[in-house]
């Protein structure tokens, strides 16, 4: 017998806005209105103004380590408004925040996280997330495992989950990736594609052309789209979020975009990337082309951005207040949110912390042989 083919493949590439703002009329059918576009360009922009005050947080002592998204706004604002806020899951990463305060996060929370104060993770009474994930890919299960859940349950409604390009070279991807294909769960793996993880540029990072094509092994339609794109971007999560909703099981983005900070505050790109490269993202810049495009259609102009930039600072200025106002926590704290009833070992733990002399606590007193018990 002669051989046959029998399996093929293509992967598409969809862009609707280009980077001089023009849109593709033929593709912009089921995707934002000029309505919507005008709500995500005000969120992109405020985002861009919160990532900048994030970024002089830290340099001046007020906040740990922060990844900054500036470049990504694009994937974060369209995917985030093609879900459902109170029906839906959101699974983050640390470059979506914008998707993140659209499903009901507060800004200044994220702001407590990077500030060391785990309240920053405690989601909302009705919000439908789990906390950011900085370790890489492991939230990828969790996401597998919630949409699996919503499926057993009877549910409706699907999850997103954000990673990066460099997390799709870890295990935990692919485990994620088999489940929720086998189980044919409702969620959405979003990578967002920034070329870069850390120092390793895209084409050390996998072999493969394209991330998108890694879904046709588990035969989950997959597409690539432009990330600096809301209008591509919300148009293919929604798509695959009705596939979810519909029983259709997972499905795959990947947003091509561009990171055009630092990795992380602790990082200096310079170091790595070549500057004419990021000078030629810098072109394509979501925010740009976002703003060309409502210019032409008359319903942005320079008296809307300036009076837009007053109100950026001052919701910004206020988020960072309500995230440096908090009442600091205290240390028996971190005692009482393990368990919901705390182990006898950490009850005396927690009432033995403040003294100075271990022969306070008679348990405390002396070595004891392994294994022994007070
Ligand atoms: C399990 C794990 N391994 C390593 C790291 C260190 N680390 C932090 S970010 C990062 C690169 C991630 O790259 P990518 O997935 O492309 O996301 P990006 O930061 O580009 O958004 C690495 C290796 C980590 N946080 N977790
Ligand atoms: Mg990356």
């Amino acid at each position: 017998m002669p051989r046959e083919t029998i399996y093929e493949a293509k992967i598409e590439y969809l862009q609707i806005l280009n980077e001089d703002g023009v849109l593709d009329e033929s593709e912009a059918e089921g995707s934002l209105t000029d309505e919507q576009a005008l709500e995500l360009y005000e969120q992109m922009w405020i985002y861009r103004r919160f990532d900048e005050i994030a970024f002089k947080l830290q340099r001046s002592g007020r906040m740990g380590t922060y990844p900054q998204n500036k470049g990504q706004e694009a994937n974060a604002a369209g995917s985030g408004l093609a879900m459902q806020r109170g029906v839906d899951w959101v699974v983050p990463c640390y470059r979506e925040n914008l998707a993140m305060h659209l499903h009901g996060m507060p800004y200044h929370q994220i702001l407590m996280h990077w500030m060391g104060d785990e309240r920053g993770n405690m989601i909302p009474e009705g919000v439908k997330m789990t906390p950011l994930s900085v370790p890489i890919g492991t939230h990828m299960l969790h996401a597998a495992g919630i949409g699996w859940a919503m499926k057993l349950r009877g549910e409706s409604g699907a999850v997103i989950t954000y990673f990066g390009d460099g997390a799709t070279s870890e295990g935990d991807f692919h485990g994620a990736m088999n489940f929720a294909s086998v189980l044919q769960a409702p969620v959405i793996f979003f990578c967002q594609n920034n070329q870069w993880a850390i120092s390793v540029p895209f084409e050390q990072q996998m072999h493969s052309r394209t991330v998108a094509q890694k879904a046709l092994a588990y035969d989950m339609p997959t597409i690539r789209v432009d990330g600096n794109d809301i209008f591509a971007v919300y148009k293919a999560t929604k798509e695959a979020r009705e596939r979810a909703v519909n029983g259709g099981g997972p499905s795959f983005i990947e947003g091509m975009t561009y990171r055009l900070a630092d990795h992380t505050t602790a990082d200096d790109a310079r170091r790595y990337r070549d500057p004419a490269e990021v000078e030629a993202w810098a072109e394509k810049d979501p925010l740009i082309r976002t703003r060309k495009y409502l210019a032409s259609k008359g319903l942005w102009d320079d008296e809307k951005q300036a009076l837009l930039g007053e109100r950026a600072e001052k919701i910004v200025g206020e988020i960072v207040k309500a995230a440096e106002g908090v009442e600091p926590p205290r240390t028996e704290d971190f005692f009482d949110y393990m368990f919901a009833e705390p182990t006898p070992e950490l009850v005396e733990q927690r009432d033995t912390m403040r003294t100075s002399s271990i022969g306070v606590n008679p348990g405390q007193i002396g070595l004891r042989a392994q294994g022994e018990r007070v």
